[in-house]
């Protein structure tokens, strides 16, 4: 199934008058506030997040996954649905592959495919927390931080082999996110256990090509219950460090502590200059993995404040990874991941709209109140036009997922692929 440009243009044309109203009327008042809307949407029009490889699918828990059938059953499949998100948003132009539930039967095949529907291969993710038929070793204790060399050394090798396969699919960054820790009090030494950490990322660190990043995923719990290794943003900033500079902390928004501060976290890692990218996706609870933006929307705007401000400021650190890392249980998985992208490219417009000099100048007089003003009437502000506007400049659809189902996108995968398919991922 592929989304020709005229039955977007048609799903367009009924909503492009009150766009036209909408869109002048936002110009007007922005201009007369001195905003660059030119400018803001240039920068959406360029702002490319990847898909995960791995939720294309209905996602699920221990207690049960429900299909949206019709699912993609291999990774050309996968592709095909990224290039669909991506001819309806714009923005979608990238996709982040985990291995080994997404390795490429031909790699020439797959580059042909995504390049066709302008897609790149961002990050590339390894996974030593699930045993692999055949394999000779278990992470059931761990897989970089196992107290047996055997275990760490696989580990270390599968890591290797993961940066091959995106080597020659045109990705430059490894993501490693570690399910490594404890259940239980006294059944790990967590100091033994960092130490292996540290010296098995400084073995992959080796294998790293010149132009490529190593970006170190934190998370506090889950799948272990009672300690993680890399469980905070300071663990992974220190093993960043220790490893070298082309080593970076991802964020995964789902992976804090309830009431982290996230957007403080972010402008301590970009202001040493290591903080590499996200996982963008909401949660209420744990690691929730909900629709970016359903459960906490104003935090994500705060964080894109600071990443705007970095942007601006902090030369030292890299160009960001934006990806999203999510799971399906009882939505259409890429209407989910449509409405992620929206959020997505709202908090980033509503950040822009915040003048970073006239902040800074409330702060440094300590007017704290004119400081909440300057963020909140940014955040007030319905960016919504600027979105469709950066979409119809790029051909996409004013409202995405209305076209997604005025196209009846589902019903046309399901005729293609039939009830049963089911996509690797979590
Ligand atoms: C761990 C995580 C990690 C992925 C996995 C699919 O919770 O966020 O990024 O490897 O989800
Ligand atoms: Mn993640």
């Amino acid at each position: 199934m592929k989304i020709e440009q005229n039955h977007i243009q048609e799903t367009n044309k009924k909503d492009l008058q009150s766009h036209h109203d909408h869109f002048d009327f936002l110009v007007n008042s922005l201009s007369k506030k001195g905003k660059d809307v030119k400018n803001i949407i240039n920068k959406l029009k360029d702002f490319q997040v990847a898909i995960p490889s791995w939720a294309l699918g209905a996602g699920g828990t221990r207690f049960g996954r429900f299909s949206f059938y019709g699912e993609p059953s291999n990774l050309e499949q996968k592709i095909k649905d990224i290039g669909i998100l991506h001819a309806l948003t714009q923005t979608a132009g990238a996709v982040s592959l985990h291995i080994p539930w997404d390795v490429p039967e031909d790699y020439n095949a797959i580059k042909d495919l995504a390049n066709g529907l302008n897609i790149k291969f961002d990050a590339v993710n390894s996974n030593t927390f699930q045993d692999q038929k055949g394999a000779k070793e278990s992470y059931k204790y761990g897989s970089l931080s196992n107290t047996s060399e055997a275990v760490r050394q696989q580990a270390i090798q599968h890591n290797l082999d993961v940066i091959k396969i995106g080597d020659k699919l045109g990705s430059k960054s490894l993501t490693v996110w570690l399910a490594d820790g404890s259940c239980f009090p006294g059944q790990n030494n967590f100091q033994t256990a960092l130490q292996n950490t540290e010296n098995s990322l400084k073995d992959i660190y080796k294998g790293l090509p010149n132009d490529w990043s190593m970006l170190i995923e934190y998370k506090p719990y889950e799948p272990n219950f009672y300690s993680t290794v890399i469980q905070d943003w300071g663990t992974s900033f220190m093993l960043a460090n220790a490893c070298g500079d082309k080593a970076y902390s991802l964020v995964d928004l789902g992976h804090h502590l309830p009431n982290s501060n996230i957007e403080q976290i972010v402008s301590i890692l970009m202001s040493k200059g290591k903080l590499g990218g996200f996982h963008f996706n909401d949660s209420k609870y744990g690691d929730d993995d909900l629709t970016v933006g359903s459960i906490k929307p104003y935090a994500l705007f705060l964080i894109f404040n600071e990443l705007v401000y970095g942007m601006q400021n902090n030369p030292q650190n890299p160009d960001l990874a934006w990806m999203i890392d999510a799971s399906h249980n009882v939505k259409d998985p890429l209407e989910d991941l449509i409405q992620s992208l929206e959020a997505i490219q709202e908090a980033y417009a509503k950040a822009l709209l915040i003048d970073q000099n006239e902040l800074k100048s409330a702060q440094l007089a300590n007017d704290v109140v004119k400081c909440q003003e300057i963020l909140q009437d940014a955040f007030r502000t319905d960016v919504r036009p600027l979105l469709e506007k950066a979409r119809l400049e790029s051909g996409g659809a004013l409202s995405p997922i209305k076209a997604y189902r005025s196209l009846d996108v589902r019903n046309g995968l399901i005729k293609e692929r039939g009830k049963h398919t089911v996509a690797t991922g979590l």
